[in-house]
């Protein structure tokens, strides 16, 4: 039997097959969980359909998403409504900042870009929980996670104005834990090494940061988005019970090294 039988559990992010949030459905599938998906838009739902192909279980629901549109949010609780009352797992794999704004100086950053990394990429958790917070309640012992990455506690050249929006996400994940732990509700986070996918594509350097993982880390390879996955059903089950508000590291160790 499955760890995660009986389970309904919400991944949100899934851009194509090298998704970190492809890594997490494909590992729920595989321990029983009934999937429900979301993407942004029409060209990535078409990913979406192709790669729910390769899933053990169809989907109970997928539906779209843009997570800056509180109209969008509502449709969703809404959908889910329909065919659940209760939702066990609810996973925030989403970011997004403008190109221009991950690469140079963070001195640079505007106002209006600041605004963009910071509402996508952490008030987006808040606004997620908000929209589900009936379900999520209904569960008795759900569990929400969300992606980060240690750029948000150290200094990584070019990642700038999404480790900012990654502290913020990570202080989201405490505030949130502390509200809803008296209704059986964890939140923790992920902070995951670097994974070449689309968004990481994105941020100026992403190969440097796969070489430094394995000449430095003290496993000296580089994670995948099924390490991540394993973590993810690890932190969705019960044999997480107790734990909330926590980052627990998926990076071959690389965040305890000094030189
Ligand atoms: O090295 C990495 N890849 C790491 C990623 C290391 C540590 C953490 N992460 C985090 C990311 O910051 C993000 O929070 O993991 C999460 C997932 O990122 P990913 O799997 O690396 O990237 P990707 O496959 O691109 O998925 C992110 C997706 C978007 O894809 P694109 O690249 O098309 O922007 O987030 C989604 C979108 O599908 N997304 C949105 N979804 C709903 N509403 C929105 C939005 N407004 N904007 C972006």
């Amino acid at each position: 039997m499955g760890l995660l039988e009986g389970k309904t559990a919400l991944v949100t992010g899934i851009a194509n097959k090298r998704s970190i949030a492809w890594g997490i459905a494909r590992a729920f599938d595989r321990e029983g969980a009934r999937l429900i998906l979301t993407y942004q838009n029409d060209r990535l739902k078409e990913n979406l359909d192709k790669l729910v192909g390769d899933l053990s279980n169809a989907p109970i629901l997928v539906a779209p998403l843009d997570v800056s549109d509180d109209g969008s949010l509502t449709a969703l609780a809404e959908r889910i409504g329909d065919v659940t009352d209760a939702l066990d797992v609810l996973v925030h794999s989403v970011a997004f900042a403008k190109g221009e704004d991950l690469s140079g100086r963070f001195l640079e950053t505007s106002r209006e870009g600041y605004h963009l990394a910071q509402d996508i990429s952490a008030y987006s958790l808040t606004a997620l929980v908000r929209a589900l917070y009936e379900p999520l309640k209904n569960a008795g012992r759900a569990s929400v996670m969300a992606m980060t990455y240690q750029g948000s506690i150290r200094v990584m050249p070019n990642y700038n104005v999404m480790g900012v929006a990654k502290a913020a996400l990570e202080s989201s994940v405490r505030y949130l834990a502390f509200d809803l732990g008296r209704e059986g509700i964890r939140v923790n986070a992920i902070s995951a090494g670097p994974i070449k996918t689309l968004a990481a594509a994105g941020v100026k350097g992403i190969s440097s940061a796969l070489h430094s993982t394995v000449e430095r880390a003290p496993i000296a390879e580089n994670i995948t988005t099924e390490d991540v996955g394993n973590a993810a059903v690890f932190l969705a089950s019960p044999w997480s019970e107790r734990i909330t508000g926590h980052v627990l590291y998926v990076d071959s160790g690389f965040h305890i090294m000094g030189f």
